[in-house]
């Protein structure tokens, strides 16, 4: 009994580990508060952990973009960016992800969509965090509102620089794949130069990639989602099996 105990935690924390955290990018018009949202906007994610960002909102043509608490809608400097995806209305299948793996847990990464059409996303409320304030005055709330009152203003944010990497938080791959009728644009490619050091030493050059950023529409690869999904299922099912 305690072995079979025993086994059934270590299943739990082997699913919990390699799940890590979802947050989908853009929603459809007939989810509640519209399709420019990520969900869930925010999430509390340790220093290792991988956020996937999933491409999931249909139709959408949407970003992951670092800010600051204090500019809500504009890439901060040196901040990552996901560049824009383009999912077709319709597409039910094939989503695009990128994975941004958490280097600094200490602080909040506030993000939010660059995309300007046919309006700001952004200041439709199209942000998010990690890390957030529960209370004070940096919280999700109260940046999302600073987004939103931004509308009034009629300044449209520049658009943003692709980079995998951002202020405690860096991606080691571009997003993708892009399959069918989804389409990339102004993609940051290249390998990640290392994460802004919050302390300590940090070595390397870090020279920036993507700057010439080019429309990308390359071939297959849901295949490779179809089959890590299905290891996923598999190793749920094993470890529901297990209890
Ligand atoms: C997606 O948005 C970007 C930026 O607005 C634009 O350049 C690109 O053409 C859009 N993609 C499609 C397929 O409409
Ligand atoms: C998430 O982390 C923030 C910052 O450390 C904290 O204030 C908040 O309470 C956490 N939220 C949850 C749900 O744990
Ligand atoms: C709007 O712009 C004005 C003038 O530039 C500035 O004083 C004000 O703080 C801005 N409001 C917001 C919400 O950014
Ligand atoms: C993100 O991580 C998931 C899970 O490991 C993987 O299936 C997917 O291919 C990754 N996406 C990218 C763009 O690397
Ligand atoms: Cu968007």
């Amino acid at each position: 009994m305690r072995f079979a105990a025993a086994l059934s935690a270590l299943s739990f924390a082997a699913i919990a580990a390699a799940q890590d955290a979802t947050i989908q990018v853009g929603a459809t018009a007939a989810t509640a508060g519209g399709i420019f949202q990520f969900m869930p906007p925010t999430i509390n994610a340790t220093k290792g952990s991988t956020i996937t960002f999933v491409f999931s909102g249909a139709p959408g043509n949407h970003t992951v973009t670092q800010s600051t608490f204090a500019s809500p809608c504009q890439q901060a400097p040196g901040g990552f960016d996901s560049g824009y995806i383009q999912i077709p209305a319709g597409t039910t299948g094939g989503f695009p992800t990128w994975n941004l793996t958490i280097t600094d847990d200490t602080k909040p990464i506030w993000f939010f969509c660059a995309q300007l059409a046919p309006a700001p996303h952004c200041t439709a409320g199209m942000v998010g965090g990690i890390n957030v304030p529960a209370s004070g005055a940096n919280t999700f709330t109260n940046f999302k509102a600073a987004a939103i009152a931004l509308a009034a203003n009629n300044t449209l944010p520049s658009p943003p620089a692709p980079a995998l990497s951002g202020a405690g938080a860096a991606a080691t791959a571009a997003p993708g794949p892009f399959s069918g009728a989804i389409t990339g644009f102004a993609i940051p490619s290249g390998t990640a130069p290392p994460p802004a050091a919050t302390s300590g030493t940090s070595s390397g050059s870090g020279s920036g990639t993507g700057s010439t950023p080019a429309p990308t529409n390359t071939g297959s690869g849901a295949v490779s989602i179809a089959a890590s999904g299905f290891v996923a299922m598999l190793s749920a099912l094993f470890g529901i099996t297990l209890m």
